[in-house]
């Protein structure tokens, strides 16, 4: 049993005791209160779910397990790969899992665990492979993720009709661990189907799982810097979020992980959720092409801001259900593209959005939040390296969101979280509030 197993056996079943408690003695204590603005509008801020791996700050942003995104770099600093800057994807799950940041060995552990079990099952392919090429590659990578519902341990030992309820984190782990290495080469396979004549990379042995995504989609270094950091930044983003809370729900079915990931997966694919960086991406591009390809001035920016709010969309990549400031994983990759490509002019372009589209949104008067989040820098820094399919963007963020999300489930089934299930009312009740007061 490898060590992550047995770090991981032995902080849930201490931690168990918390949820208990807290379920038994203090059950009645009131946390929120729900307004009627709340309930039709998507159950903003209304605090019902419960996680421990990542709390996300209105002001301040992300934590993973109570580390900002310059302190989990810091912290993972030992598992930075040789001749690159970025820590090793596993490393960071390591640390997601269990709060605790890995020794060598144990990184090597998990490295291990994931080469044993990413191959690619033929039966995936052909079934990714029926699908008409033209398919977009998140409702194709949402398929290869359900297909493989049938090796589901999860669901094989629940069948079995003996598995006591808190040993579910077990099996649920077993499923996690082969989902996360197998969606790089999933990704990878959808990618090179698609868009690259059908030519094939096989996966490399000695890479870690960033660099071996690297390798197979055919990208060379710092590519492999890029996809460690794209996957560690969009790992985890608190549990209400709709790629997260969607799998959670589903999972609370005691549907496996297949199941839920895919469901998760499905939500991830919404423009106002993961598609977003894609759209950013379409929307610079239509800005450069009207201006002949001229990175426009901060005027015709401020018109072009403008004219997208005016016809009736929203301008992608700005805007936060939670965050009130500028994302941290907007920061973190500004950082990486000043230092790598300062001169790009689709960066330079993204910076002098920065810089017109908080006052054009606040003058708009609409959005709570004026500021840009991770959507509005990662398509750039992609289409800089060659990856230009955008279509493809969100697969990569669904790719990093697998580690937050199975996280999530193993520590659901470890606490024994309970099958989600809120209440509705009628519209005729609330007008019967609203008059009552
Ligand atoms: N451009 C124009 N209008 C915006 C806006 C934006 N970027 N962000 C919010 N608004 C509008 C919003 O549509 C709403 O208008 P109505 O009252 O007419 O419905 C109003 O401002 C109030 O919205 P809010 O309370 O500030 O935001 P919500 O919590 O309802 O929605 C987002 C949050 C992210 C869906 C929203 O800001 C948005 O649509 N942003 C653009 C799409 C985007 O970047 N999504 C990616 C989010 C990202 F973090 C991720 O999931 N990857």
């Amino acid at each position: 049993e490898s060590t992550l197993k047995q770090v991981l056996k032995q902080k849930i079943e201490a931690f168990r005791p918390r949820i208990q408690k807290l379920n038994k003695e203090f059950g009645e204590v009131v946390i929120d209160k729900v307004n009627i603005g709340q309930a039709i509008g998507g159950a903003r801020d209304v605090r019902c779910l419960v996680t421990d791996i990542s709390y996300l700050d209105p002001q301040e942003g992300i934590r993973f397990r109570g580390k900002t995104i310059p302190e989990t770099f810091e912290a993972l600093k030992a598992h930075v790969v040789p001749g690159g800057e970025m820590p090793t994807v596993e490393s960071f799950f390591y640390f997601l899992l269990t709060g605790e940041i890995p020794t060598k060995e144990q990184a090597q552990e998990v490295f291990a665990e994931f080469k044993k079990r990413e191959a690619l099952p033929q039966y995936v392919i052909d079934v990714l492979r029926a699908m008409p090429r033209d398919s977009h590659p998140m409702a194709m990578f949402s398929a290869g993720i359900v297909t493989m519902q049938r090796e589901s341990v999860f669901a094989k030992r629940y069948g079995e009709g003996n598995l006591k309820k808190t040993d579910m984190w077990d099996p649920m782990y077993e499923d996690a661990m082969t989902l996360v290495a197998r969606l790089p080469v999933l990704a990878a396979y959808i990618y090179r189907m698609k868009y690259k004549g059908d030519t094939h990379i096989a996966s490399d042995a000695s890479l870690d799982l960033g660099g071996n995504f690297a390798k197979m989609i055919g990208q060379v270094k710092p590519y492999d810097d890029v996809a460690r950091m794209y996957f560690i930044l969009h790992s985890d983003h608190e549990s209400g979020n709709v790629s997260a809370h969607t799998s959670h729900l589903v999972a609370s079915a005691l549907s496996d992980a297949y199941y839920s990931y895919s469901a998760g997966i499905n939500g991830l694919a919404g423009p106002l959720h993961g598609l977003a960086n894609q759209e950013v991406l379409g929307w610079i591009q239509q800005t450069m092409k009207k201006l002949n390809n001229q990175v426009p001035s901060k005027e015709q920016l401020k018109q072009f801001l403008w004219d997208t709010l005016n016809s009736g969309q929203v301008i992608p990549g700005y805007g936060h259900a939670v965050l009130r400031k500028t994302d941290p994983r907007y920061t973190a990759q500004n950082e990486f593209a000043k230092k790598h490509l300062p001169n790009d002019p689709l960066f330079q372009l993204v910076n002098m959005i920065y810089e017109v589209a908080p006052g054009v949104l606040t003058e708009h008067g609409k959005t709570k939040n004026p500021w840009p989040n991770v959507d509005a820098h990662s398509g750039v820094i992609q289409w800089y390296y060659g990856v230009r399919e955008w279509d493809f963007y969100t697969v990569l963020f669904g790719v990093g969101r697998a580690l937050g999300v199975l996280a999530n489930l193993v520590w659901d089934r470890g606490l024994g979280y309970a099958i989600e299930r809120p209440k509705s009312v009628t519209t005729e009740m609330l007008e019967k509030w609203a008059h009552e007061g």
